[in-house]
């Protein structure tokens, strides 16, 4: 009993330390939702900052959650899955009314879910998947089609080289292992390219979304093959570090390399209007809005729709020069 208690202990002062270490995107914060005593209380779960998406989520989440009168705990998991489950378990201690999580990877979650659902506490998946086979636990999905994200990154290079009878070599820059992106993008990708034997992919390693790896593995890249056709980066950020690496190596990105990423943020954006980039594949991270519609209803006991997908577009150099000027992030 006594050794139950202290583990009881234990496990508040770890809560209290993760709601306590407070860094400007790291550890828990709580924003007021400006609400009375009956505000609902949201616990957020975020990925990390790993990413200028991830940085515009974050920032559209917390805005949204104001904006509705939500209480907001939020807490940054540094892109790790143990900091995301004690993040969890300490929402569940503090009762909060709905739990939202964007979770890192896609595996290893049924024992926390369970947790939550037994403490009566919903749960929505923002963002990126689980792979439970248990829907029940949670309410609703909301979150962009990464699987369509890939096709239409290979469907813009079959395009692309309609004519070329020549092989192409592709690199690929995958996000987070294990993660629903670089799941999806990558088998979308593959599954389009895959009809004609010209395209291969001669190497694949992930860059873990992030600009300093995207760069790093790609100047590894450069070096094993002298003969890299296109790169299809899972995101921009890693497209932006790889393009250091391509200029490192005294070639042209977007000439000598042809350069596919996804997400659409500014910097990304800017990098195709200057011809860096060749296509880039949107996917929105201005989820905050429609996350707090349905949080409002879960907690209200209303029925939500299992899935909810974000609307995107895909963008040309052209056309990102004319939607740069009013890109919001
Ligand atoms: O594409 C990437 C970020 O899960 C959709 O995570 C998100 C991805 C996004 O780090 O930039």
């Amino acid at each position: 009993m006594l050794k139950r208690i202290s583990m009881l202990v234990v496990a508040g002062l770890a809560a209290a330390t993760l709601a306590g270490c407070g860094s400007e995107s790291g550890g828990g914060s709580e924003a007021g939702g400006g609400g009375g005593d009956d505000a609902i209380v949201m616990g957020f779960s975020q990925v990390g900052a790993e990413s200028g998406w991830r940085t515009a989520n974050t920032k559209s989440v917390q805005d949204s959650a104001k904006e509705a009168g939500i209480t907001l705990k939020f807490s940054d998991a540094q892109q790790k899955q143990e900091n995301q489950i004690k993040a969890i378990r300490s929402y569940i201690q503090q009762k909060v009314d709905v739990i939202a999580f964007s979770p890192v990877v896609e595996s290893g979650w049924d024992t926390v879910l369970k947790e939550a659902q037994g403490a009566n506490i919903p749960v929505i998946l923002t963002d990126r998947a689980v792979d439970s086979a248990d829907t029940s636990l949670y309410k609703t999905f909301l979150g962009s089609d990464f699987v369509e994200e890939g096709k239409k990154a290979g469907q813009w290079l079959v395009e692309e080289y309609k004519d070329a009878s020549d092989t192409v070599n592709i690199v690929e820059l995958q996000g987070t292992t294990g993660s629903a992106p670089a799941n999806d993008r990558k088998s979308g990708f593959a599954e389009v390219i895959g009809a004609d034997p010209k395209f291969k992919i001669i190497a694949s390693q992930t860059g873990d979304f992030t600009r300093a790896k995207g760069k790093e593995v790609m100047e590894a890249f450069l070096k094993a093959h002298p003969d890299i056709d296109v790169l299809y980066a899972h995101n921009d950020d890693m497209g932006l570090g790889a393009i250091e690496a391509i200029e490192g190596a005294g070639k042209v990105p977007g000439k000598d390399i042809k350069i596919i990423t996804v997400d659409a943020v500014k910097d990304g954006m800017q990098a195709l209007a200057d011809g860096k980039i060749n296509y880039i594949v949107e996917c929105s991270p201005l989820l905050g809005p429609q996350l707090m519609d349905l949080a409002k209803k879960v907690v209200a006991g209303e029925s939500v729709p299992a899935r909810v997908v974000t609307e995107e577009t895909t963008f040309t150099q052209e056309q990102a020069k004319e939607a740069l000027p009013s890109r919001q992030y």
